[in-house]
């Protein structure tokens, strides 16, 4: 295991991989955090979701434009399919079905992806329905799926308004449904004024509020003794 100091190196370099848009080097720096023994969640979070935080500054201070953030989406992704699959969770979480999308207007979707690459490591089966979703379509499709919990992921404050409609719908079509959401725009007061069952604020967070979610119900739904 490297000390904390060549720790700290090799993140800050994913890091500044992500901000200087170098997928080569992402992938790169990506493989000796593996080879080095480091946390390949840690390496996600402290080193590609930190160099992304960099590019929204840079972006909130005009220095990069939409070009930039797209090609840093791209270093982002060409480390993260390198850390992948050695992510691992704990695996005492309770296991479910979940509906995942980002909702309608937002094409936001790195978090999103993080989020559904920590539940399958925690062993749920996870349903996709990617970006930019049709409110309706996550109705239509928990109709089919019957998923123990549908999850919700918005980055902008416009966008964040379809949690109100979409969890709404949702629950007007099954009023047992349980709805988890995330992204930067919102926290817990907002998510439940919103109506929304769960809130996260990071991909762990989501799987353990998840597994916290999945229990609560089948304890509501225990026959009384
Ligand atoms: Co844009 N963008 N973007 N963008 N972008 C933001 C979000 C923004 C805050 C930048 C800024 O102004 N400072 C701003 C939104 C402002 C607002 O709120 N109103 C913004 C804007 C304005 C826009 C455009 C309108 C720009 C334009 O075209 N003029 C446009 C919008 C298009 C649209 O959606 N209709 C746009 C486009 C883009 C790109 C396509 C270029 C690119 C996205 C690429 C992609 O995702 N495939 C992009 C990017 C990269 C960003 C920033 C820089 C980074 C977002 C990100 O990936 N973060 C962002 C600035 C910022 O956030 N600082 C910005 C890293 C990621 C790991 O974090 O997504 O928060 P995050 O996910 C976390 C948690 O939130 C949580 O867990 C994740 C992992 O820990 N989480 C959940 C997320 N979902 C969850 C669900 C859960 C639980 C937890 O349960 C279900």
């Amino acid at each position: 295991m490297v000390n904390e100091k060549r720790k700290k190196e090799i993140l800050d370099a994913i890091s500044n991989a992500v901000v200087q848009y170098d997928e080569d080097e992402c992938a790169a720096r990506c493989k000796t955090a593996l080879q080095e023994g480091l946390d390949a969640y840690e390496a996600t979070m402290k080193g590609l979701a930190v160099g992304m935080e960099t590019v929204g500054e840079l972006y909130t201070r005009q220095e990069y434009f939409v070009p930039e953030l797209l090609l840093c989406s791209d270093a982002l992704y060409a480390g993260l399919n390198v850390l992948r699959p050695h992510i691992r969770t704990d695996h005492a979480v309770s296991k479910g079905k979940l509906l995942l999308g980002v909702v309608e207007g937002d094409i936001h979707d790195i978090g999103k992806n993080l989020v559904k690459t920590m539940f399958e490591a925690a062993g749920w089966e996870v349903h996709d329905l990617g970006r930019d979703v049709r409110l309706d379509k996550f109705v239509e499709e928990q109709k089919k799926i019957k998923a123990d919990l549908v999850g919700l992921s918005v980055l902008m404050t416009t966008s964040m308004m379809a949690i109100e409609k979409v969890t709404g719908m949702l629950k007007a079509a099954d009023p047992g449904v349980k709805v988890l959401v995330g992204g930067a725009p919102l926290n817990s007061e907002i998510a439940a004024k919103f109506g929304a069952d769960g809130y996260a604020e990071d991909a762990v967070s989501a799987v353990q509020e998840a597994g916290r979610m999945i229990n609560r119900a089948h304890l509501h739904t225990m026959p009384m003794p």
